[in-house]
């Protein structure tokens, strides 16, 4: 099933200087990016942005930590794209991340829940969070030129 999902370049992504090698990874997978914006939200937006989290002890720590600083914002298409884009992600805790994930590479431990990215967790949350965060046009169709082997026939 061909997919589209969210991955959030988190403001200690951006700041570690990490944007290009955390990219890489998906755009090497064989990934498209059909949408890609860089975007200092406010503490309204991150509150929609993380509204299944609102009841949860840390909801504050997690607006201050989007909210610190820019983050990049990037729609990614392809099949099955959600599951393999939280694949290459890593578990949510760094050091339950397996090496060769981006948090098992870059990070050891969730501090004030800097984790490096965000990535959309199922389909119903992919298709809210990519409304939120990218308006229809900012979203572009073309082809890559390897889409044939990696994304095959819609
Ligand atoms: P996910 O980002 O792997 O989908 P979620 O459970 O959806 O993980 O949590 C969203 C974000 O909230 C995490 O990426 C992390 O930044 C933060 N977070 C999760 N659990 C904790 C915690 O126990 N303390 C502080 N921050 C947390
Ligand atoms: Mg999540």
């Amino acid at each position: 099933m061909i997919q589209r999902t969210l991955v959030l370049i988190k403001p200690d992504g951006v700041e570690r200087g990490l944007i290009g090698e955390i990219i890489k990874r998906f755009e090497q997978r064989g990934l498209k990016i059909v949408g890609m914006k860089m975007v200092w939200v406010d503490k309204e937006f991150a509150k929609k942005h993380y509204s299944e989290h609102i009841d949860k002890p840390f909801f504050e720590e997690l607006l201050t930590m989007i909210t610190e600083g820019p983050v990049v914002a990037i729609a990614l298409e392809g099949r099955n794209a959600i599951k393999v884009v939280r694949k290459i992600v890593g578990s949510t805790f760094p050091e339950e991340a397996l090496p060769g994930t981006i948090r098992g590479d870059y990070a050891h431990s969730l501090v004030e829940g800097r984790n490096l990215v965000h990535a959309s967790a199922n389909e119903k949350d992919a298709e809210k969070e990519l409304s939120l965060w990218f308006k229809e046009d900012d979203l572009k169709e073309y082809e890559r030129s390897d889409e044939k082997l990696t994304i095959g026939k819609r």
